[in-house]
């Protein structure tokens, strides 16, 4: 395959690198919903980029936050020093999420997060004496990012076949909630599983309580293509989890600060857990930034030696970063306005939801398409594998989709949708029906 050689140098992402740079697809500008294409083609951004800009592209209240920012104090070191904002911004997550005498603890991205959730864990029950509790809990077909924690509880087998013996011991899953022969074509949570949470049960009894520190499950799985927790399933796990002293650790990466139209998904289902993890939207993803949300209680655990010493060994250069903080306190102002979900572009996120839910389902009976799930401004469709080439159809409707002006994401054999909070209801319903078109030009193919 030829490579431009331009392209050579970098070793792109979670790409295929070889096919990309023989056929590359360069983004040169991004404003609002819309990305320009070096060829100069607009297309809609279907996906918020990667989940991560509610806003679209370069609002301007978060430019010129950065840009102010950039020029008063670029860079401030956060061990044994600290910077006003990051205790602003940090009050007001905390408020935002309706826990403000949480603690949150600042990373550059949703897998740092995803691994000082963990160590807070483990850390946690030792402080407390339960030393013993070591072992955690995630999920088949978690995405958790690519650290070591993340992998491990992570439950996407590409993801985790080749890294085997640098994955932390100890670590089990729950069976993921989607069979589509119980909840195909769900709208919203669907009705059969809630059962799946007592699998909880089980491995406590295998392992015994006082072996295991936390159960991290994303609250609604985003990555692997927008699986949809049963009805009172997280509730279940909730349950469970308080009766044997087990941490419930939420990883709100892609469902915090709007997507499901409330500021979390702990809010959209009533479900408290000890921690929630977050990046990504928290500052429409202008600057990494990332963090966890941490109940005060095990927050409280970890003060006890002389107050000279360091609390908790960990930490990065970039924790709480000014310049991601800076987009992060314009970004929650859009977002919630004094801290006001219903009054920012989380309540209009909500509103449009109900768009997304009718229009993602008029796709039923298109060719190819095999199952279709949403819930709040997140939609996935299943398409027909290619027989021998896993991954490609769904490759072939992405391609086609670009081609007509609608960026949106592929893996494995699902198409996601999860559009910025700024779309207008038209442009939904657009970018739905230039999904149908590349359904039926791939399909045709
Ligand atoms: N947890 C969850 C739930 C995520 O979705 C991460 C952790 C890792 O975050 P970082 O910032 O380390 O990438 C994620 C990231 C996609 C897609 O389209 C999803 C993610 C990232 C990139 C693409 O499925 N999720």
């Amino acid at each position: 395959m030829h490579e431009e050689p331009a392209l050579r140098s970098w070793w792109m992402p979670f790409t295929h690198n070889r096919h990309f740079k023989a056929h590359p697809r360069l983004i040169e500008r991004g404003d609002g919903a819309y990305y320009t294409l070096a060829d100069g083609r607009r297309v809609f951004d279907g996906l918020s980029g990667l989940w991560c800009c509610p806003l679209g592209h370069s609002p301007a209240t978060v430019v010129e936050a950065i840009r102010k920012q950039a020029g008063t104090l670029d860079f401030s070191p956060t061990f044994q020093m600290g910077h006003p904002g990051a205790f602003r911004v940090a009050s007001s997550i905390a408020k935002l999420a309706g826990r403000p005498d949480d603690r949150v603890f600042f990373t550059n991205s949703g897998s740092e997060a995803v691994d000082t959730a963990l160590k807070i864990a483990v850390a946690y029950h030792r402080a407390r004496g339960e030393a013993t509790r070591t072992r955690i809990i995630g999920r088949e077909r978690a995405y958790h990012g690519v650290g070591m924690g993340g992998i491990s509880v992570g439950g996407i087998p590409a993801n985790r076949k080749m890294f085997a013996p640098l994955m932390i011991p100890g670590v089990d899953h729950l069976p993921h909630t989607f069979d589509p022969s119980k909840m195909g074509y769900s709208r919203g949570q669907p009705e059969w599983g809630a059962h799946l949470a007592d699998e909880l049960e089980r491995l406590v009894a295998l392992h015994d309580a006082s072996n295991i520190a936390a159960v991290i499950v994303e609250p609604m799985q985003g990555s692997t293509g927008v699986i949809v927790p049963p009805k009172g399933y997280l509730a279940r796990l909730r349950e469970i989890c308080s009766k044997h002293g087990i941490l419930l650790i939420f990883d709100e990466v892609i469902t915090g600060f709007g997507r499901l139209g409330t500021p979390f998904a702990a809010d959209f289902f009533d479900v408290r857990p000890d921690m929630i993890t977050f990046a990504k939207a928290v500052n429409n993803a202008a600057v990494p930034l990332g963090g966890v949300l941490v109940n005060e209680s095990i927050y409280d655990a970890f003060m006890s030696g002389p107050p000279h010493l360091i609390e908790f060994f960990h930490g990065y250069t970039y924790s709480g970063h000014p310049l991601a903080i800076a987009a992060a306190e314009a970004t929650l102002e859009q977002l919630a306005p004094n801290g006001d979900a219903s009054r920012g572009w989380i309540g209009k996120a909500a509103a449009l939801a109900p768009v997304l839910e009718d229009t993602i389902h008029s796709l039923r009976g298109e060719p190819l398409v095999t199952d279709i799930r949403n819930l709040g401004l997140a939609a996935a469709i299943d398409v027909t594998p290619l027989p021998g080439q896993a991954g490609l159809q769904a490759f072939k409707v992405f391609e086609q989709a670009l081609d007509r002006g609608l960026y949106l994401r592929f893996t494995g054999e699902t198409l996601a949708l999860a559009p910025p909070f700024i779309a207008t209801p038209d442009e939904i319903r657009t970018a739905v029906e230039t999904l149908r078109q590349s359904l039926r030009a791939a399909a045709s193919h």
